[in-house]
């Protein structure tokens, strides 16, 4: 048997194995090694895991980092969307250090990090890159930028997939529950046989254990990381800066494959880019009513699926207790001024006025 000692030696020996139902339970085990040995190699850098060696609070209503290769134009998006003044230069690593800075959008204030820019093997702690990689795990947002000469879009991708983030998904609804006997039972509604499933549950140590697949999963890496559990799940934006020097055919095709094209040098789409960054974080806008009066200057900024009582534990003073009712005009009302309970989920740019008990 070949080595498996490596990363590489076990990627190549996955290379190898044909794709087909014999060799299934084979892949998923080298599949689970690798997880595994890339997990432990991450853990090895020094100051790692979740806590970052730079030093960032998270500040305002969400945060999103810029993430990228050196010189494609972070710092100077950054500097085009806030108030940071950050160092650019025309060669690579201008950036040291994490940058943060604030973008007042629709009310909101979103905290945009600048991290320095990343190079191959990352994940594995090479320039850095595990530090800047825990800062970019501990956003709410993935910018990725992109420079149109040198796009290495799946080199990046794969970088922030061995650091754990999953972008534009949701965690598999796996779950393991470890028992006093009788080995390991599989409940699955997926694809996957069972008996690869169980061998994986194995893999992970598991010799006990109920084993509970309640989504559809067809992919070995989809367990993997159900099984693994530590996994990041966040929402993602593509970008493509130094749009000035592109073709409006460029451009359309960039678009096309799901990249927006802007330029911090011109502002070209900027303004788009912070509509994405505020949707993109999931946020709305509340309007609160008082006395007749609509504060369109100054909304409540909560996130999507976040209710009245959400809502009441953002304003000053003890609103919960003295809560009755509240009533909603927009998106989520059925009608204007429809009268609600504290459950009900407010949408973006709603008018809420809230009736409550004198004190
Ligand atoms: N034409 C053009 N040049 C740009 C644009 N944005 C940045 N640049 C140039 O690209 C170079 C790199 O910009 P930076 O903002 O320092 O890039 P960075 O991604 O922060 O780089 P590192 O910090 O080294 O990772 C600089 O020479 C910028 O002037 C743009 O929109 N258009
Ligand atoms: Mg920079």
């Amino acid at each position: 048997m070949a080595s498996e000692s490596s990363v590489d030696d076990l990627e190549e020996k996955l290379e190898e194995t044909p794709v087909n139902k014999a060799t299934e339970k084979e892949r998923a085990r080298l599949k689970s090694k690798i997880a595994k040995l890339k997990e432990k190699q991450r853990k090895a850098q020094k100051g790692t895991g979740d806590t970052s060696g730079y030093a960032v609070r998270k500040r305002g209503d969400a945060t999103a980092a810029l993430v990228g290769f050196p010189s494609v134009g972070k710092s100077s998006l950054l500097s085009a969307l806030t108030n940071a003044d950050p160092e650019t230069g025309a060669y690579e690593f201008t950036t040291l250090d994490v940058e943060p800075g604030t973008l007042q959008h629709r009310g909101a204030n979103i905290q945009v990090l600048d991290v320095p820019g990343l190079i191959g093997g990352a994940a594995q702690g090479r320039g850095d890159g595990t530090q800047v990689l825990s800062v970019v795990r501990n956003a709410d947002l993935v910018v990725e930028v992109f420079d149109p000469e040198e796009m290495r879009v799946e080199k990046l991708e794969d970088e922030l997939r061995d650091a754990g983030i999953r972008m534009d998904a949701t965690p598999p609804d796996v779950t393991v529950e470890e028992k006093e006997s009788g080995g390991i039972s599989v409940s699955s509604r997926g694809e996957l046989d069972e008996d690869t499933i169980r061998q994986m549950a194995r893999n992970e140590g598991y010799v006990n254990a109920n084993v509970v697949v309640r989504e559809p999963v067809d992919s070995v890496d989809r367990l993997v990381d159900g099984f693994a559990g530590n996994r990041r799940y966040m929402p993602s934006l593509r970008l493509v800066n130094k749009s000035d020097g592109l073709s409006d055919t460029e451009k359309k095709d960039f678009r096309e494959d799901g990249f927006l094209p802007v330029s911090a040098e011109t502002g070209e789409n900027l303004d788009v880019l912070r509509d994405r960054v505020f949707d993109g974080l999931n946020l709305i806008r509340v309007y609160m009513k008082r006395r007749g009066e609509v504060d369109r200057e100054e909304p409540l900024i909560l996130r999507e699926g976040e209710t009245v009582e959400d809502a009441l534990g953002e304003l000053p003073g003890d609103m919960a207790e003295r809560f009755k009712s509240a009533r909603v005009t927009g998106e989520s009302s059925d009608f204007p001024e429809q009268k609600v309970g504290k459950s009900h989920e407010l949408m973006d740019e709603d008018v809420l006025s809230l009736n409550l008990k004198r004190v």
